[in-house]
């Protein structure tokens, strides 16, 4: 090939030599082929069916995928892998940034490992969209887990609302299950409403808590201390072991205060420490407990199919939403309706009734 003389400055470097064209195009063409050739969603779902953990990371990203024309592939895998997903344990873990998350999952899930169980986790964390989720940094924190062949590490997926995200968690918990993971774990920052999302798609609700200087009780919100079904006081080694005991008692009093729960069981808090292991293995032995008694007196089945009618509304509500706003009239005439709210020339109701009679038209 000839190329144009270049000029003879300072600046000039050395021109390169010519790839020989024999190598070049033709297998450059073949390896970008294979690598733009997407699976079907038949061959997505063989694969989740043997277990193979690339295709469970594919499925995945095509669900989290906001691209609609994947949208039709996306439902499609998930319904199929429906009917392989009943099988399963599904624990939701939260607590402050610090209280020992991850650490605490890298010792719990290793435990249920040598146990023989195959361990997903998951995150639910809207706040960490562009980070692409703490999880990835984690990695180092679940160094063990990550290198285990029976678990399965997958970073928050990204959105701009805490109910997409959520959703998108609760159908790779279906993938999971189908790929033959048994537990499933999904992690939550204890900071914002995500908790009352993951309460929604998990058998069991284990907050995770760290001794104070006393005053255990404040700065938690009811709510979320009335999702849990075990409190873990973590870090409960060292000098730390008098308080975390004392911080249980605390914690026991105050959790029978609550109203009973619908699922007939009495919430029970623990100490534990995620870095000397003590305590981890009971943590199990409790949620063992509670499925045997949840499942006997059929709690178990029940809230599972309450939760999928809620993720049905909460998905059909969400996706009108979404149509609603990313509409460009509606988005607008929005705009314009604002400004005549702001100036008191319409009502917010009759500006809605404007905006609402506009779309479904
Ligand atoms: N002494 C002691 N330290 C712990 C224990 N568990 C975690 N830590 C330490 O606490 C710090 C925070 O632990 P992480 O596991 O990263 O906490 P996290 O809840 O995942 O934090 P975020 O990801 O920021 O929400 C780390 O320095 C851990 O080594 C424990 O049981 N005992
Ligand atoms: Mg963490």
């Amino acid at each position: 090939m000839d190329k144009p003389k270049a000029h003879k400055t300072a600046l000039h470097e050395v021109d390169g030599i010519d790839q020989p064209e024999s190598i070049s195009k033709a297998s450059i063409e073949h390896v970008t082929r294979l690598r733009k050739k997407q699976p079907t969603a038949q061959e997505l779902v063989n694969g989740i069916l043997n277990g193979d953990k690339t295709a469970l990371s594919r499925a995945i990203t095509l669900v989290e995928s906001t691209n609609p024309s994947h949208l039709e592939k996306a439902n499609d895998v998930i319904n199929q892998c429906l009917p392989h997903a009943d099988k399963s344990v599904r624990i939701g873990i939260t607590g402050v940034p610090g209280v020992g998350k991850s650490t605490f999952i890298e010792a719990f899930g290793k435990h249920l490992t040598s146990l023989g169980r195959k361990v997903a986790v998951l995150a639910v964390d809207p706040s960490s969209s562009l980070s692409h989720g703490s999880i990835l940094g984690d990695k180092t924190r679940m160094e063990e887990l990550v290198k285990d062949e029976n678990a399965y590490i997958r970073p928050s997926a990204s959105g701009d609302t805490l109910g997409g995200v959520a959703r998108k968690t609760r159908e790779a918990i279906i993938l999971c299950e189908a790929c033959g993971f048994d537990t499933i774990i999904i992690e939550t920052v204890g900071v914002g409403q995500s908790e009352t999302a993951v309460h929604s798609m998990v058998d069991f609700f284990l907050l995770l808590k760290i001794a104070g200087a006393g005053d255990e009780l404040q700065g938690i919100k009811r709510g979320i201390m009335e999702m849990a079904d075990l409190i873990v006081i973590n870090k409960a080694d060292g000098d730390n072991i008098k308080k975390a005991k004392l911080a249980k008692t605390e914690f026991n009093r105050a959790l029978h205060l609550f109203p009973p729960k619908n699922s007939g069981w009495q919430p029970k808090v623990t100490t534990c420490s995620a870095i000397t292991h003590d305590g981890v293995a009971d943590v199990w032995d409790t949620i063992n407990e509670y499925l045997s008694l949840t499942k006997e007196n059929r709690f178990f089945g029940f809230r599972r199919s309450e939760q999928n009618s809620y993720w049905l509304t909460e998905t059909i509500n969400e996706q009108l939403k979404n149509n609603f706003y990313t509409r460009e009239d509606i988005a607008a005439l929005l705009e314009q309706n604002k400004k005549a709210v702001q100036n008191n020339e319409l009502s917010p109701f009759a500006a809605a009734q404007v905006l609402l009679e506009k779309y479904f038209k």
